[in-house]
């Protein structure tokens, strides 16, 4: 079990035991923990590898006039209790995820037109998942990202009208972190309930840094909307409670507030976790003017403020970067990329082959981005394996050395992709993944199973996109037919047995947990409420403060 294969993270413990000579066993295990071979035991799996039987064994090689008591009680500390190492033993996490980016959104995923240098950075120095998907639109991936499980079973089935609201009754990844000794902030889009017992400050995070509804302006009726009147350029901002008024462009500000306070974690002693989770480039699309011009003439004038949008976004990825260079935290930090559904716009200039955007149950709906860079640990390199937003829970509850509770454990459905992470071609058992746009009218769940709704395994997607909630399964096989132009269920009736079969399951699992189906809102969106509190009646930017 080798953990990673670049420069410093060759050896398990039990192989540098074994590879230690009996005269100097007690200094290859000094060299071991003092040279780039440390990185091998920052993940927690692979510090279970050290099993007590090896501390026994080191004990028994340590001359006393070569190594302390100390370093022994340290050995003996960092095997036993992974959640009470000091700070930089376990990484910084941070998890940037945009909004309404596709997969063929990025340079480095083959678009002839946009440049995104810096996130192909973090593609090209750090392990990538190539078939990884979220949901196909904005609060169920959110929803399903922090919990582990699939948005249906959080209550999210929709992006407004109080079916956005994740239920008090799970557990979010920030609450998991945190209990791990982890610092945790937000900074930007939440789009998980804007009623303030359901902001992420209730929820794991110790800094909140946010936008109201599914993003900066929007107004609904009920609880989902920002506030009154909000733009993308100088932004008012929820921090931790209160209203900020803030200078510039949206994507900047976010980026901006959380290095501010990345940069007072340093010396705070403890790792952290930075959800950073801009709203760009969500529409409305506004984008700065320089932005913008890079495109312009080159693409429709859409997708040219799209396209700016991204730049503007890639910027400040290396403004991140060049900062964690600069404070030297490098080495210690895990910086994940994802996009949060198909692309919004993009399609039509480049969808890396797939059929589908955002909100379709397709290919193109799902297939995200998943770029994960942490140098020194983690070599570079493609994972083909099927995997999902769900996975990202229980991979940084594993890295973060977290212990589950068993109402925790219960409630993830994804698997850790550590094993993937350390060996890309680890064994990786088949699963099904269900997607379901949801968004039906109020009332109208039961009826709505085959309403856009797709089932897959490692090979096979079984897709029902009919407007009419009828069910008419068409089947793709997807290594032959990645652009899924035909359908062969014909040929394959025991394949499309088998998936609806596990479809069917899904559903009857679901349907009880749809707890906002019938939810009725407040009259006045709370963030307006609050913002008004603190204001007055004032607008925060525009003159439709009354929407
Ligand atoms: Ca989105």
């Amino acid at each position: 079990m080798a953990v990673g294969q670049g420069a410093g993270a060759r050896f398990t413990p039990r192989q540098l035991v074994r590879l230690a000579g009996r005269d100097g066993r007690a200094v290859a295990w000094l060299i071991a923990l003092a040279a780039p071979g440390w990185a091998a035991l920052r993940f927690p799996s692979a510090r279970a590898a050290l099993h007590s039987s090896d501390v026994k064994l080191l004990l028994s090689f340590l001359p006393a006039r070569c190594l302390t008591l100390s370093l022994a009680a340290a050995v003996l500390t960092a095997t036993a209790t992974p959640a009470a190492e000091p700070s930089g033993a376990r990484p910084n996490l941070i998890l940037i995820l945009t909004d309404d980016q596709g997969y063929g959104d990025l340079s480095c995923h083959g678009n002839p037109i946009l440049k995104t240098p810096n996130l192909d950075r973090l593609h090209d120095e750090g392990r990538r998942f190539t078939d990884f998907h979220v949901s196909p639109t904005c609060a169920p991936t959110r929803s399903a990202l922090l919990t582990g499980r699939h948005e249906f079973k959080n209550g999210v089935t929709h992006t407004i009208h109080e079916r956005e609201r994740l239920t008090l009754k799970a557990t979010t990844l920030a609450e998991v972190l945190k209990s791990a000794g982890y610092r945790t902030g937000i900074f930007g889009k939440w789009h998980l309930g804007d009623e303030p017992e359901r902001w992420p400050d209730k929820r794991g995070f110790d800094e909140m840094f946010i936008h109201g509804a599914g993003g900066i302006g929007q107004t609904f009726p009920g609880s989902c909307g920002d506030a009154p009147g909000n733009r993308y350029f100088d932004p008012v901002i929820l921090h931790n409670g209160r209203f900020e008024r803030t200078t510039g462009y949206c994507s900047d500000v976010f980026f901006t507030q959380a290095l501010q306070w990345l940069e007072t974690q340093r010396s705070a002693g403890k790792p952290f976790f930075v959800y950073l989770t801009p709203n760009a480039p969500h529409a409305p699309l506004d984008v700065p003017p320089e932005y913008e011009a890079r495109y312009t003439g080159k693409v429709s004038p859409m997708v040219a403020k799209f396209y700016g949008m991204i730049a503007n976004l890639d910027d400040n990825v290396g403004r991140l970067l060049a900062k964690l260079a600069e404070w030297k935290l490098d080495r210690d930090t895990l910086v994940i990329f994802m996009n949060d559904n198909g692309t919004a716009t993009g399609e039509g200039v480049f969808n890396a082959g797939m059929r589908g955007k955002k909100g379709t149950p397709w290919i193109g709906g799902t297939r995200a981005a998943s770029f994960w860079r942490w140098p020194g640990t983690l070599a570079s390199g493609d994972i083909a394996a099927l995997t999902a937003q769900v996975d990202v829970f229980p991979t940084l509850a594993e890295i973060a050395g977290a212990q589950l509770t068993p109402q925790v454990t219960r409630q993830v459905e994804g698997r850790s992709l550590v094993p993937l992470l350390k060996e890309p071609r680890a064994p990786w058992p088949e699963r099904t993944l269900v997607t379901h746009v949801g968004r039906w009218d109020r009332g109208q769940a039961a009826g709505s199973k085959y309403l856009h709704c797709s089932i897959r395994n490692a090979r096979w997607q079984l897709v029902c996109d009919t407007k009419d909630g009828a069910k008419r399964w068409q089947l793709f096989d997807l290594p032959a037919d990645p652009g899924e132009k035909t359908d062969v269920a014909a040929e394959h009736p025991e394949v499309v047995r088998e998936l609806e079969t596990a479809y069917d399951a899904w559903w009857t699992a679901i349907l009880p947990c749809l707890e906002n189906e019938d939810a009725t809102g407040p009259a006045v969106n709370p963030f307006k409420e609050l913002f008004r509190k603190q204001f007055g009646r004032e607008s925060s930017g525009s003159t439709n403060a009354n929407r």
